[in-house]
């Protein structure tokens, strides 16, 4: 017996999306305007730059948060769409601003496994402002394989949300 649900998306009071239930799967991802979808989540990278600490709070108006690598499939994902994009570093959430060396992602505070670090980065280098590098980047350096940097430093940045 076919069984079909509806799931109404609360996006704030501007806008509002529908998502299907179709026999228990969800389908097809429905991204808010302006966000791009892939897989279980929705990406959506604003037109300014941030300090790291402005664009974790930035996505937060966006009902969404600074993002979180997950996967390989995620990464390379990431990497095609930058690959078209303006602008050379993005900010993503992870960070060792508690503890030197000790990676987080700031939204979970669950530790970061990642293995797309450049070649030699994380190296918490020293800049000309005299700070330390304590927040990460997808870089285009190398195809926007991850690097630390200055959280100080005017990033874009790249916010998610989890297709509910
Ligand atoms: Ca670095």
């Amino acid at each position: 017996m076919l069984k079909l649900g509806t799931f109404l998306l609360a996006l704030g009071s501007a806008s509002a999306t529908f998502s299907y239930l179709w026999d228990g799967i969800l389908c097809p991802p429905v991204c808010p305007e302006g966000f791009f979808g892939f897989e279980t989540k929705c990406y959506v990278i604003p037109r300014i730059t941030q300090t790291w600490g402005d664009a974790y709070e930035f996505c937060r108006t966006f009902d969404s948060n600074i993002l979180r690598v997950e996967t390989t499939k995620e990464q390379t994902f990431l990497e095609s769409v930058l690959h078209d994009h303006e602008g050379n570093d993005f900010w993503i959430g992870a960070t060792d601003l508690s503890y030197e060396g000790d990676w987080r992602w700031a939204t979970t505070n669950g530790p970061v496994v990642s293995k797309w670090w450049m070649h030699r980065e994380p190296d918490n280098r020293i800049n000309r402002e005299g700070h330390r590098q304590h927040c990460a980047v997808l870089s285009d350096r190398v195809g926007y394989k991850w690097s630390d940097d200055d959280c100080l430093q005017h990033f874009h940045f790249i916010c998610e949300r989890h297709i509910v």
